[in-house]
């Protein structure tokens, strides 16, 4: 027997780079979906970077965020952008998708907030978000666009995302478990199920 010289779809690195220029940003992203959880971040919004950081931690990804957008209008172009970014990044850092999970959820919690996140990379873009912040900005964020970030991710990510925010009082809280819950339930899907290596988890043959 000869070992074989390419290794499967499943056991090949999941990493990518992608960046995107346009006439409002300039984005890089580096992706790592069998990280540790580093993470290098500098979107010129510090709440913004302390989300993305949860992305990196709880979902074990290693991600380098570089932007250098036109905050001098407000966050807008910023903050969808790199999830515009984001999501184009994972899906070429997860393939194919053979021998992953597809789908994952989580509920986090935060003392008074909680939320739950369930996501399924399905190949087919939807966003469904129910929350209600209590507050219009927090510190340089505008609440308003944590929807827009998603909304970027799913379109190009290929994902449908559910995301419910249940309880909370605090807007930080709020936004914290949005994210946290986003970045378990991520992790969960796209992590290789080892009884299913090689595998596309999908009856139709492709997502
Ligand atoms: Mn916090």
């Amino acid at each position: 027997m000869t070992a074989p010289t390419t290794p499967p779809s499943d056991a090949v690195d999941r990493t990518a780079e992608v960046s995107r220029h346009t006439a409002e940003t300039k984005i890089r992203v580096r992706v790592n979906l069998d990280g540790t959880g580093q993470a290098r971040l500098a979107s010129g919004i510090g709440f913004f970077d302390h989300m993305l950081d949860q992305i990196a931690r709880h979902g074990l990804i290693d991600l380098d965020v570089q932007c250098d957008g036109d905050l001098h209008i407000d966050g807008h172009h910023t903050v969808e952008d790199v999830g515009i970014t984001l999501g184009q990044a994972v899906a070429r850092a997860v393939g194919d998708k053979k021998g992953i999970r597809r789908y994952g959820h989580a509920y986090v919690p935060l003392d008074e907030a909680l939320s739950r996140v369930v996501v399924d990379f399905s190949g087919r873009p939807g966003l469904h978000m129910d929350v209600k912040f209590t507050s219009g900005m927090v510190g340089g964020f505008d609440t308003q666009l944590a929807f827009e970030f998603f909304q970027g991710f799913v379109n190009h990510a290929g994902a449908t995302l559910h995301i419910d925010n249940l309880k909370g009082v605090n807007a930080h809280h709020q936004c914290e478990t949005i994210f946290k819950a986003f970045a378990r339930a991520v992790r969960a899907a796209l992590e290789r199920d080892p009884r299913s290596a090689g595998v596309i988890p999908s009856t139709k043959g492709s997502l």
